[in-house]
């Protein structure tokens, strides 16, 4: 076995790989895994992002495949570098993105005997791959190079197919490591480019029969892959006249049926009481809202369809009575809506909408806060932009803010697992395959967090604008029961740091920018967006100040919704 072997057998893995439709791996230094990185990195229809740190790589790879769709590798080395990855492994098991993780490893016999950077690596990943395999590379026959193109395109297409996710390929790597002569050519890949293995996606079984009353309610949830199901969701409620409670990460929060602030019409225990649906249809994951789960636990008796081709059994109150294996796009598309429309039923909605739209703009005015920020990324944004939106508040203000809008941008986020890690490689991912403009909104502690993500910053060439709102500590805590716990809270939970990130900026070769007000924030986004490279525009908020403003909109949409109510109850009256 020499150095020929290997790099034969790995060139025609990363050939395969790239024949499957592979366009972005990531990279990070070390000597066992050198024959792997040097096989993605001369492979020309790979790009090759080169990282310094694993859980970095990691993270950018899940941004990049999350925004792209498509599988993306990530290399590393033997050891904790391979430990680093599992954050942002777990994340794609959870969120269903497609990864695939190569790790290199010494060989059997240097295992667990004093040899350097050694650990188990076998299923270091337990349940979050969808599968592993411990990957031998052997002498270079025409037998084993056909092995390794099949096992190439297997890895492919078990990332990408069913419920998309990792898989691990763990390869163990024998000395030497590096070539000491040119690699002779082969031809044991198929004629025309084609992969050695094909495999056409499962069609879907039609839908059988959906008798659709006329007061139902769509909920639509995160489905960052297919933009056109955004609009065909939206299109499908309005024909239906059935409000749509649409998650910004949906892509669906449009059309006359939209419903924007359902997360604070639904606190209104007098709307839900009088608002009754006689069926629920979701698509996508479950939005975020505590509100609109609330909800829907309580509807255990009203029938709850949800489409769920990936198999993602999102319902932790078990109230989904009908779970369809089918595409949710093509199935609305075709299905016309409920015999008799009850357009009263949307109106009422609407009309509370509207309501609370009003109370949200007259409580939080023209000042730069929080929820203003988010408010406004969402309606700024161009369309071809994406808005990489961190865990925390941020993500939180979205959906609660963020107004219905026909053109707008794309809005991704790391909800699998609803980590504040990794948050800026993965906006870095989601940068280097977006064809257009990429908007971060981040919180200051998931920026600490993540702060050596920045190094791509500097590394990469990358075009990035980071909104960060700074409110020195995790604001999100004031919301819950453990604020009132003084004697740690502050310390333990909020976490404050005092960071200075002008300096952080300056490190790692970004622009800073601060802006005071609403118009300055609008020219720091016009300026970061024209000025290439990275920019980072610092918004300071009170986290006191914060959780008060969110109360005060609370309590202003509440007496908006019991005013729709009232209407509503004089309205009906003389009929009833
Ligand atoms: C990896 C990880 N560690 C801890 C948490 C728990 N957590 C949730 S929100 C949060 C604070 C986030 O603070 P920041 O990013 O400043 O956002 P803010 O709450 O101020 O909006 C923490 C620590 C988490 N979600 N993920
Ligand atoms: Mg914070």
């Amino acid at each position: 076995m020499t150095a020929t072997d290997t790099y034969l057998l790995l060139r025609a893995f990363c050939d395969e790989l790239a024949r499957c439709g592979m366009r972005d791996a990531c990279t990070s230094p070390g000597s066992r895994s050198t024959p792997v990185i040097l096989s993605l990195a001369r492979e020309a229809r790979i790009r090759c992002w080169s990282h310094v740190d694993e859980r970095c790589a990691a993270f950018f790879g899940l941004g990049a495949a999350k925004a792209s769709g498509r599988p993306v590798a990530i290399a590393c080395t033997s050891g904790t570098a391979a430990a680093n990855f599992a954050p942002a492994v777990i994340e794609a098991h959870w969120a269903r993105v497609p990864l695939i993780v190569l790790t290199a490893d010494r060989p059997p016999e240097l295992r667990d005997i004093g040899a350097g950077q050694t650990i188990d690596q076998l299923k270091l990943y337990g349940d979050a791959v969808k599968w592993f395999f411990e990957v031998d590379v052997p002498q270079a026959t025409p037998e084993s190079l056909r092995w390794i193109r099949a096992l190439a395109c297997r890895a492919y297409w078990t990332a990408l197919e069913g419920a998309p996710g990792p898989v691990h390929l763990n390869l163990p790597l024998r000395e030497p490591l590096v070539l000491e002569q040119p690699l002779p050519s082969e031809d044991s890949g198929r004629p025309d480019q084609r992969p050695y293995v094909a495999r056409p996606p499962a069609a879907t079984a039609p839908v059988g029969d959906l008798r659709l009353p006329g007061r139902g309610v769509v909920v639509a949830g995160r489905d960052e892959r297919d933009r056109p199901f955004g609009a065909i969701v939206a299109d499908f409620a309005g024909r239906a006249g059935y409000p749509l409670l649409a998650d910004p990460l949906s892509g669906a929060r449009h059309g006359e049926a939209a419903i924007a602030h359902y997360d604070l019409i639904l606190r209104e225990a007098a709307f839900t009481a009088q608002t009754r649906p006689e069926l629920i249809i979701r698509v996508g994951d479950l939005p975020t809202s505590k509100p609109l789960r609330a909800w829907l636990a309580g509807l255990s008796d009203v029938p709850q369809v949800a489409f769920d081709p990936e198999g993602a059994w999102q319902d932790p109150v078990a109230v989904v009575g009908d779970r369809l294996a089918v595409d949710p796009a093509a199935c609305l598309a075709a299905l016309p809506g409920p015999a008799d429309v009850d357009s009263g039923w949307l109106e009422r909605w609407r009309e509370a909408d509207r309501s609370v739209a009003g109370a949200i703009t007259a409580t939080l005015g023209e000042r730069l806060t929080e929820p203003m920020v988010a408010r406004s990324l969402a309606a700024w944004l161009p369309p071809e932009a994406t808005l990489f939106v961190a865990a925390s508040m941020p993500i939180r203000d979205m959906e609660e803010f963020a107004a219905a809008r026909e053109d707008g941008p794309r809005i991704l986020s790391n909800r699998g697992a609803n980590g504040i890690d990794g948050i800026v490689s993965s906006a870095f991912g989601a940068a280097a395959v977006s064809p257009g403009p990429v908007v971060l909104l981040i919180g200051d502690v998931a920026l600490a967090h993540d702060i050596g993500g920045l190094l791509a910053a500097r590394r990469l060439d990358l075009d990035l604008t980071i909104v960060l709102l700074n409110n020195d500590g995790g604001g999100i805590f004031h919301f819950l029961a453990v604020s009132g716990q003084t004697d740690a809270f502050e310390e333990h939970v909020a976490t404050p740091h005092g960071l200075r990130f002008d300096l952080a900026a300056d490190l790692f070769g970004c622009s800073y920018v601060q802006p005071t007000g609403l118009a300055t924030l609008r020219d720091a986004l016009r300026g970061a967006g024209g000025t290439p490279g990275t920019t980072i525009i610092e918004v300071l908020s009170d986290r006191a100040a914060n959780l008060a403003l969110h109360r005060e909109v609370s309590e202003a949409a509440t007496a908006a919704v019991r005013g729709c109510i009232a209407a509503y109850a004089t309205e009906v009256r003389p009929s009833t």
